[in-house]
């Protein structure tokens, strides 16, 4: 089996400073928890813009300060977020993609969100990869919902997108696919062949999820975005969710991917310099 790639998604955008005292929503915080996240065992960070209030934002500027916060600190993969927020424009969405993070995120299709909707039509799609394309900025395919692959199949026949790639499968989010071992044993024996994947389990279901994919080969996204707490009634850190994470797979004899590893694995560059 490959070294375990674990990222980590420390922000996102619906979680807010009242819920827990450890979100880290400014540069300085995002910093030090990347830098604490790398010790613990993760090679890529999902990124998410927040003004100073915690409101989310896409903001380039907010993006430049946070990847500085990051690179300042330590090697992690930067992968942006094109998802941001529930009612953000597609053009607010993708605007930082012209600081040419290594990686981000690209959605492949729409989906209940709670109450909301997270809009990904095919234009808006097409938009974001359109964008990543012109910065060389590699995607990685977000899947929500069961159909969500085929979405991206479509896609790619279009010429849009090619594979193999490097997908996430979201499982647990109120109004996609529930977060089941039986789901994700679905999606991942559908994927294309060569592609490399990754289950960010939401809520109570990122822990097992977790431990299946370190035993069927996968890799694993844990953090605040996805999940707020470490056990029962106990709120989590960043840090300590990849930890744990990295102690499982040590367990399962499964060595832990530094961050040059992984852009091995998910065929980036190596990276010179800051
Ligand atoms: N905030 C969610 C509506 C992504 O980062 O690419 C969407 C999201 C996905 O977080
Ligand atoms: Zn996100």
């Amino acid at each position: 089996m490959q070294p375990l790639i674990i990222t980590v998604a420390p922000t996102g955008a619906e979680v807010t400073p009242d819920q827990t005292p450890h979100l880290p929503y400014t540069a300085e915080a995002l910093g030090e928890t990347a830098a604490a996240c790398r010790a613990a065992g993760a090679a890529m960070i999902h990124v998410h813009g927040r003004l100073a209030d915690g409101r989310a934002t896409q903001d380039v500027e907010t993006f430049r300060a946070f990847m500085a916060a990051v690179r300042a600190r330590c090697d992690l993969i930067v992968q942006f977020s094109t998802g941001g927020a529930l009612g953000m424009t597609p053009e607010e969405r993708a605007v930082a993609l012209e600081l040419g993070p290594e990686m981000a995120t690209l959605t492949c299709g729409s989906v209940n969100f709670g109450d909301g909707v997270f809009e990904n039509s095919f234009p808006i799609m097409r938009a974001i990869l359109a964008r990543m394309h012109e910065f060389g900025v590699v995607p990685e395919l977000e899947l929500f919902d069961l159909g969500h692959l085929d979405n991206a199949r479509r896609l790619e026949r279009e010429g849009a997108l090619s594979f193999p790639r490097h997908v996430d499968i979201v499982l647990g989010v109120p109004g996609g696919a529930e977060g089941s071992v039986e789901n994700l044993v679905d999606v991942v024996r559908r994927l294309p062949a060569g592609c490399t994947w990754s289950v960010a389990g939401i809520g109570r279901a990122q822990l097992q999820l977790a431990a299946t994919a370190i035993a069927m080969g996968g890799h694993v996204r844990v953090g605040l975005e996805d999940n707020l707490y470490y056990a029962k009634g106990r709120l989590a850190r960043n840090e300590e969710l990849v930890a744990r994470v990295a102690r499982l797979a040590g367990e399962l004899q499964r060595p832990v991917a530094t961050p040059q590893e992984a852009r091995e694995i998910l065929g980036l560059r190596p990276r010179t310099g800051s």
